[in-house]
C-alpha cells in the first residue's frame, strides 16, 4: 500500500511542541508521510519573560513551498494552523482548489498560549473566507469557536451547541469545539457536530500544566486519521485519545514550559498499524 501524504500550512514553534513540530511527529506516529509548509516562525525569548514573536514568511516562499510538496499532485490531507499573512491564506486556496483537495483540517489558530495577542484580524477574516468553506472539519478551542461564532464567551454545552451550528454556517462540513480544561466542567468536554447530530466527547481532566501543542497535535491527528480513511467521527475520537496521551505524558522542556509528548500514544502499546 501506498504510504499517506499529509500536509500541514503552519508556522514553526521553536521550542519544539506546537506548529509545525507538533504536526510532522504526529503525523510519524500515525505512520503517514509529512510535508509542511512554513507560514511563520514563532519564537520565545528566555531573557524577555518568554515573550513571542511571530515574524511572518514572505508569501512567496509560501507558493514555492507548495509548488514543491505538491509536484507529485494531490496529497491524501491536509491541515493549517498559523497562517502569517493573508497572502499565504489565498495562496493556500488557490492549492486547494487547483489539487481539488479533500481531507482538509482547519485549526483555527488564532493566539498562542501564554500570550493575548490575537493574530491579525485580517488573517481571521481571509481564514474565514478562504479556508473554512473547504474544511472538512474546524477545531477551535473555546476561545476561537466564541469568536468565529460571534457569541463572546462560551461558558456551557448549551453555548458550545448553539457556537457549533453558527460555524457550520461558515462553511466547514464538521466542527469539533474543545471544551478542554477552559470549560467548568467536571469532565474535559468536546462538542462535535456534522449538522445532523450533536456529539460528546468527554475525558477525565488532566492536572499538568505541561500541555503545550495540544491543540496543534490534536488536529494534526485527525488529518492524518482522514488520510488513513477513517471517517471524520472515528478521525477525531482516535485524535482524543492520542492527545490525552500526549498530554499525561507531558515533558517540562525548560523552566518556561512543558510540552505534550507527541510519542506517547505508541509507548503506550497501542500502535497505529492499521
Ligand atoms: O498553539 C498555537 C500555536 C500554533 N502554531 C505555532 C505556535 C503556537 C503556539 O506557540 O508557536 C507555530
Amino acid at each position: 500500500m501506498m504510504i499517506k501524504k499529509v500536509l500541514t500550512v503552519a508556522g514553526s514553534d521553536s521550542s519544539g511542541g506546537a506548529g509545525i513540530q507538533a504536526d510532522l511527529k504526529t503525523f510519524q506516529e500515525y505512520g503517514t508521510f509529512g510535508f509542511s509548509a512554513l507560514t511563520s516562525i514563532v519564537t520565545m525569548d528566555p531573557d524577555e519573560g518568554w515573550s513571542h514573536t511571530v515574524t511572518p514568511i514572505d508569501p512567496q516562499l509560501v507558493d514555492k513551498q507548495l509548488k514543491t510538496i505538491f509536484a507529485g499532485g494531490a496529497l491524501d490531507a491536509m491541515k493549517t494552523g498559523m497562517l502569517g499573512t493573508v497572502e499565504a491564506i489565498e495562496i493556500t486556496r488557490q492549492y486547494i482548489d487547483r489539487f481539488d483537495m479533500k481531507n482538509i483540517v482547519i485549526d483555527p489558530v488564532m493566539a498562542c498560549k501564554g500570550t493575548s495577542e490575537l493574530l491579525q484580524p485580517e488573517n481571521v477574516a481571509a481564514m474565514i473566507r478562504h479556508l473554512l468553506p473547504k474544511a472538512t472539519i474546524t477545531t477551535p478551542n473555546l476561545v476561537e469557536a466564541g469568536i468565529l461564532s460571534e457569541m463572546g464567551d462560551l461558558t456551557s454545552v448549551d453555548q458550545m451547541k448553539d457556537a457549533a451550528k453558527k460555524i457550520l454556517l461558515l462553511g466547514p462540513k464538521a466542527v469539533v469545539i474543545k471544551g478542554g480544561h477552559r470549560l467548568a466542567t467536571e469532565n474535559a468536554v468536546d462538542l462535535f457536530y456534522d449538522g445532523t447530530e450533536f456529539t460528546l466527547l468527554g475525558h477525565k481532566k488532566i492536572a499538568t500544566d505541561y500541555n503545550h501543542g495540544a491543540g496543534c497535535t490534536f488536529a494534526a491527528a485527525i488529518t492524518a486519521g482522514l488520510a488513513k480513511g477513517y471517517s471524520v467521527e472515528k478521525a477525531v475520537r482516535t485524535a482524543k485519545n492520542f492527545v490525552a496521551a500526549a498530554i499525561e505524558n507531558g515533558q517540562k522542556i525548560n523552566p518556561f514550559l512543558g510540552h505534550v509528548w507527541h510519542g506517547a500514544y505508541n509507548q503506550a502499546e497501542q500502535r497505529m498499524t492499521d
